[in-house]
């Protein structure tokens, strides 16, 4: 195990470094969820406050995420033999998981702002605090006393971290993370539309998919493990897509007794999407590692190859070792 302390750069010597640096693009995971949007979106918006010129890469992500602010600065491709003087990457454990982006991101002077325990160091300068709920709460805590803060770029940050807290729900939330909360609501955005939008508003197809992966959830290990999948079918039958689908560990992790819960389903030809979601006795991240994937110790995903049958037993046998 690589000793994270040494690998850590502090904030001020990444603030130094953008200071430095006139063009500046960012991007976030493949699949951005919320923290991913929230923290690109409030960092561009600061930085181009603080003077610079900013550029936003981010795939195509869920309307779900409309809710957050983009200051007109998100584009979902890199144009041809575009270089920024700097690439700052957020909430992202790997280059691999910066997508097409990361091609870019590997010839340029970089940074790496992150929360992923798995985070591979692969920036240039790297934080990545396994502690912080949310890269949203790291791009706080590195413009706070630098750039100020306004409604959009509060409302962007605030986004972030509810939606990694699970609503300032999981173990992650601290007194700390709280404050940081009544710190950005005091700009007065609509935090109760943000909330409803996030957690309570889904798409009838999302509904439809989540009915039929209910119905394939199954329990083994006396309960403490519950799995369940999607296969393309499904998902086409639904009418909707792989990313109408985010909600549904939630509900497995939610079934009493459940210590693990396991959804798969497909992205492509044979190609499936592992997520995992524990409680206090099985370390997800270290489970999805076995795999390629990674993430946090209590939420961790990863990607495998190969038939819906054997991906099962594989992934189940690997959770299995941990109880
Ligand atoms: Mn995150």
């Amino acid at each position: 195990m690589k000793a994270v302390e040494i690998m850590v750069d502090s904030l001020e010597e990444i603030k130094k470094c953008i200071e430095g640096k006139n063009s500046i693009a960012i991007s976030a995971h493949v699949s951005p969820d919320g923290d991913a949007v929230g923290a690109s979106c409030a960092l561009g918006m600061a930085l181009k406050k603080a003077g610079k010129k900013v550029n936003i890469f981010l795939e195509k992500y869920s309307d779900t995420f409309d809710v957050i602010p983009t200051g007109g600065l998100v584009s979902n491709t890199i144009p041809e033999g575009f270089e920024p003087d700097l690439y700052i990457s957020v909430d992202c454990g790997d280059l691999k998981r910066l997508g097409d982006f990361g091609k870019v991101f590997e010839k340029c002077d970089s940074v790496n702002i992150d929360h992923h325990k798995s985070n591979t160091h692969f920036g240039k300068l790297n934080y990545a605090d396994e502690y912080a709920t949310s890269a949203s709460e790291i791009v706080y805590k590195l413009i706070k006393d630098w750039i100020p803060l306004d409604k959009d770029i509060a409302s962007a940050l605030y986004t972030g971290i509810i939606f990694d807290t699970g609503g300032l729900r999981h173990t992650s939330t601290k007194p700390e993370t709280l404050n940081i909360c009544a710190d950005l609501m005091a700009f007065g955005f609509d935090f109760n539309k943000i909330y409803n939008k996030i957690f309570y508003t889904r798409k009838f197809e999302e509904a439809k998919i989540m009915g039929v992966a209910l119905e394939h959830m199954e329990r083994i290990c006396d309960g403490k493990i519950v799995y369940s999948y999607a296969t393309e079918k499904d998902i086409i039958s639904c009418g909707t897509t792989s990313d109408g689908l985010s909600e549904i560990i939630n509900y497995l992790k939610g079934i009493a007794g459940c210590e693990c819960a396991v959804f798969i389903y497909a992205k492509e030809n044979d190609i499936y999407k592992v997520s995992m979601r524990s409680g206090d006795s099985v370390d997800v991240c270290k489970a999805c590692m076995a795999f390629g994937g990674g993430g946090h110790v209590k939420a961790s995903g990863c990607t495998i190859e190969g038939k819906l049958d054997k991906i099962i037993e594989d992934v189940l046998n690997e959770v299995k070792k941990q109880l």
